[in-house]
C-alpha cells in the first residue's frame, strides 16, 4: 500500500532537487544583468579582446590598426593569421555561439556559408564600395598582345566570383577545377573575354602574382585557365601583397588581377602607379570592414569599445 508519508516525502525531494537545479543555472549566468556585486560583461570581454586578422601585409589589416585607433579600441589585439586562420576562427566561435569579431570582405564565401554581418563603420575608416582592378607591366600590350586583350576584356560579377569560391572553399575543389568549371559553365561571358584569333599571341608564358586570399584563388585560377586555352603558358606566384605590388612594379609579374582600390591597396599603388598599366575594373561591388555572427548583439564598431 502506497504511504503518504513517502509520497510526501519524494515530492520533497524533487522540489529540492528543483530548487538546487535552478539556482545552479543562475550561477552559470554570465553575471550580465545579475544583482549587486556583479560586473556586466564588457563587449570587449565577450570578443576575448581580440580582432581575427589575416595576413600583415592586407590592407584590411592597415585599416583595422586605424580603425583601432579612431574608436579608440585600444583594449583590442590585432591578431596576425591568415585566410585560412580567420575562416577557422569564425568557425569555432558559431560553433559554440561565442562572440568573435574578424576582418572580412566581400565577395567571400563565408557569407554563404554562416549568417553574418558587417558592423557599421560611421567614420568611413573602411572606405566605401570598392572595385578589384587588373594592372599589367607596360610592355604586355607589345609582348603578348592577344594576353593584353583578355586581361583587359576579364570582367565579371561578384556572384561570379562567389561561385568558384564556394566549389573550392566548401565543394572542395581544387583552384584549377573550380576554374573550369566556371568557364564550362558560363560560355557566354568568357568568350566574351577572348579576343579574335586574328589577334598576336605574342610571347609564350604569362606570369601572374597573386596573394592568397580566397577571393584571388579564384579570379587568378580562371583567368590562368582562360589563358592556357588560348595556347599560353601560364605561371602563378603566391605572394605577399607588398611582394605581390613590388613585383608588378618591377615587371617581374606580366599582370596581377588583385587590385582593390581605391582605398584598401592606396598605398601600395600610389609607389607603382607610374610604372604599370591599369586596366580598370575586373569585378566592382566589393566591400572590407569588420565581420561577426548575426547572433552578436552589437551592430557597429563603436559599440566595441563598451
Ligand atoms: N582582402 C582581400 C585584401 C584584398 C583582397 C580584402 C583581404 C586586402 O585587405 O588587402
Amino acid at each position: 500500500m502506497l504511504r503518504w508519508t513517502k509520497v510526501l516525502g519524494v515530492i520533497t525531494a524533487a522540489l529540492l532537487l528543483l530548487g538546487a537545479f535552478v539556482a545552479g543555472c543562475g550561477g552559470q549566468d554570465t553575471g550580465q544583468g545579475q544583482g549587486e556585486g556583479k560586473q556586466e560583461t564588457s563587449v570587449r570581454e565577450k570578443f576575448g579582446g581580440k580582432i581575427i586578422g589575416i595576413e600583415p601585409g592586407a590592407g584590411i589589416m592597415k585599416a583595422t590598426e586605424k580603425a583601432i585607433e579612431e574608436y579608440g579600441l585600444e583594449g583590442y589585439e590585432l591578431v596576425d593569421s591568415s585566410s585560412t586562420g580567420m575562416v577557422a576562427a569564425l568557425q569555432a566561435a558559431i560553433k559554440d555561439n561565442e562572440w568573435v569579431v574578424v576582418t572580412g570582405w566581400t565577395p567571400h564565401w563565408k557569407f554563404a556559408k554562416w549568417d553574418l554581418k558587417y558592423l557599421d563603420d560611421p567614420k568611413g575608416i573602411y572606405g566605401g564600395e570598392e572595385e578589384i582592378d587588373t594592372i599589367v607591366t607596360p610592355t604586355l600590350k607589345e609582348e603578348a598582345p592577344a594576353a593584353y586583350q583578355m586581361l583587359d576584356n576579364f570582367y565579371w560579377k561578384p556572384a561570379d566570383m562567389e561561385a568558384v569560391m564556394l566549389d573550392i572553399n566548401v565543394g572542395e575543389m581544387s583552384p584549377d577545377d573550380a576554374a573550369r568549371k566556371f568557364i564550362e559553365e558560363n560560355q557566354d561571358t568568357v568568350k566574351e573575354w577572348i579576343p579574335p584569333q586574328s589577334v598576336e599571341k605574342g610571347k609564350d608564358k604569362i606570369v601572374l602574382g597573386y596573394v592568397e586570399w580566397d577571393s584571388e584563388i579564384a579570379s587568378t585560377h580562371v583567368v590562368k585557365q582562360v589563358l592556357m586555352d588560348m595556347g599560353y603558358e601560364v605561371e602563378l606566384r603566391a605572394v605577399d601583397a607588398g611582394v605581390m605590388w613590388q613585383g608588378i612594379g618591377e615587371g617581374a609579374f606580366d599582370a596581377i588581377v588583385a587590385a582593390w582600390l581605391p582605398t584598401t591597396h592606396a598605398d601600395y599603388y600610389a609607389k607603382v602607379k607610374d610604372k604599370v598599366e591599369n586596366l580598370g575594373p575586373n569585378l566592382e561591388g566589393t566591400r572590407i570592414g569588420l565581420v561577426v555572427p548575426s547572433y552578436v548583439t552589437i551592430d557597429s564598431i563603436p559599440e566595441m569599445a563598451q
